[in-house]
């Protein structure tokens, strides 16, 4: 594998690849680095290779003939320029480019690159991330060292490369070796147990915590294995929804009552089914209102044409309050749900800590209690007389203060945001 780097200083490039992994890789042949310089490519005096933008602005800007001579000069080879404006570099792209025979990787200094270069004379743009560097030296590097460890023969270990932090998805477990123990820190017990499939569960579990609560971003792409899922049920899997018809407040904040529709009923049903909860309840003192209920979900379960909203109706539960939900979970699961309100406004529940939909699934994703997502209708929830509520979502944004959707938009919204995957 061969990497030429186009740069005004490559004194920054060449001693960054004398050491460790790499720089063994490039002493065995492995690897081979070049460097070639724009400045060698200058025809005045003063071998200048910068020059003012036309539009004005501070800075200086790369002169485009030097640096498209250098780049010729790299030879044929996939070209890529280190930008903040580039796409985001990821594992996947690093796989990727190691399968290439020479990366050509040019290098800005100064403001950047004329834009014609990069039209003309660059395939791909990449960053290394959101953040400005004073030339692109230290990108190429980062490139250079992501790659060379997956070319053959640069790792010792063939696997030692591939279970490693965004390979699989997840971030790494953490790691631990002797002492057994350091300042009265210990190691793990399971670790040192040699039960190696206790180990690797643990581990795994490791991966998916961190994973879940320090890159939400991540985890929301993630898909767990049958295996894991079993071991590992999914918080959307312990969760459940509940529309709430008392205690409500009017529009001039009295508490009231309001009557259930057939339209809640079925489209949070089906919401709840798609994302994978475990129950929608549906919350009213009053009886007749959750006969009427029963009745509308029997009603479509009953339907044995292959009728889909047989199975979301199967999710539908009543009570007459939410301390009866509540109860009810805590007795099934051994251990009282986490119950979480919305509101559309800023300043309901202000005992409860606020969290985004990622922040709420960081914090319970690997918790086995059950989670209770309370959705209000009417005016929205009666948040003085709803104590038990400990967390609570931060209202839906749209373009403007209009904040008026349905509960059920509101309830789609929200679990998308909780449980959607990205694809
Ligand atoms: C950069 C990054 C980066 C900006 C101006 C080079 C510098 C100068 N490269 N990821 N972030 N490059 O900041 O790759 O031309």
């Amino acid at each position: 594998m061969k990497f030429t780097v186009v740069t005004l200083l490559p004194e920054l490039i060449e001693p960054a690849l004398t050491a460790g992994v790499v720089g063994r890789a490039k002493q065995a042949g492995t690897i081979e680095v070049g460097c070639v310089n724009p400045r060698d490519f200058t025809s005045d005096k003063h071998r200048t290779v910068d020059d003012t933008p036309y539009g004005g602005g501070p800075g200086m800007v790369m002169k485009p003939e030097p640096l498209l001579a250098a780049i010729a000069k790299a030879g044929q080879g996939h070209r890529i320029l280190l930008s903040p404006s580039g796409a985001p570099l990821t594992q996947a792209r690093v796989q990727e480019l190691a399968k290439l025979d020479h990366l050509v990787l040019v290098c800005g200094r100064y403001e950047g690159v004329d834009q014609r270069v990069i039209d003309s004379a660059i395939d791909e743009e990449l960053s290394i991330g959101d953040y400005v560097l004073s030339g692109g030296e230290l990108g190429a590097l980062v490139i250079i060292d992501a790659v060379a460890r997956l070319v053959p023969g640069v790792l010792g270990e063939p696997t030692s490369a591939d279970d490693e932090s965004f390979s699989a998805g997840l971030l790494e477990y953490p790691h631990y070796t002797r002492p057994v123990e350091l300042d009265g820190r210990g190691v793990p017990s399971v670790l040192a147990g040699g039960n190696h499939a206790a180990i690797a569960a643990w581990r795994r579990l490791q991966a998916m915590q961190r994973t879940a609560t320090r890159r939400p971003d991540l985890w929301r792409r993630y898909r767990a294995s049958k295996a894991e899922t079993k071991a590992f049920p999914p918080l959307a899997a312990r969760t459940h929804l509940a529309l709430v018809h008392h205690p409500v407040v009017d529009r001039v904040g009295t508490v009231i009552t309001t009557a259930l529709t057939n339209f809640d009923i079925h489209d949070l049903a089906r919401s709840s089914m798609t994302y994978g909860l475990a129950a929608f309840h549906l919350i009213t003192p009053v009886t007749s209102q959750r006969d009427k209920a029963e009745h509308i979900a029997r009603l479509w379960m009953g339907d044995d044409q292959g009728e889909h909203r047989a199975r979301a109706l199967e999710l539908v539960r009543t009570a007459d309050a939410i301390e009866t939900v509540i109860a009810t979970l805590a007795a099934e699961y051994g251990q009282p749900p986490t119950v979480v309100a919305t509101s559309a406004k800023a300043s309901s529940f202000p005992a409860a800590p606020r969290r985004t939909p990622a922040e709420l699934v960081a914090e319970h994703a690997l918790d086995p209690r059950p989670m209770l997502i309370l959705l209000g209708s009417g005016w929205g929830l009666a948040d003085s007389l709803i104590p038990s509520v400990s967390r609570i979502l931060t209202p839906i944004e749209g373009a403007g203060d209009w904040n008026h959707l349905s509960v059920r938009s509101a309830g789609a919204i929200l679990l998308d945001r909780l449980f959607g995957r990205v694809p």
